[in-house]
């Protein structure tokens, strides 16, 4: 099991809009994730500077490779890219953390 963690950005505006999209969360992203090994999976946002910091289990790193070119990950990052900022392939700018502390 590996945790990562990374950073990412959310324009200013669109907290709630944020939050709602992922209460939302599609039932067919909800499985690719479960289905790629992905758990635990937490979303914080620093109110001071809208940056968004996540945090997720997975069960084998690889498996995430494929992750960026599924349609249903395509198509939730075109779906958030008006609301965070985006890379040109609609990924979200996504800046991952070194742990440098961990208490089990
Ligand atoms: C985030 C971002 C991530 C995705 C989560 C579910 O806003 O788009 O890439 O994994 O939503």
């Amino acid at each position: 099991m590996k945790r990562l963690a990374s950073k990412m950005q959310l324009h200013k505006g669109f907290e709630a809009e944020y939050k709602k999209r992922h209460d939302e969360l599609w039932p067919e992203l909800k499985e690719l994730l479960k289905q790629t090994g992905v758990s635990d999976y937490s979303i914080f946002l620093d109110e001071t500077t809208n940056s968004l910091f996540a945090t997720l289990l997975v069960s084998d790193k690889s498996k995430l490779n494929d992750l960026p070119s599924h349609p249903v990950m395509q198509k939730w990052w075109a779906y958030m890219k008006d609301i965070m900022q985006s890379n040109e392939d609609n990924s979200p700018v996504s800046t991952p953390l070194k742990e440098v502390f961990y208490l089990p």
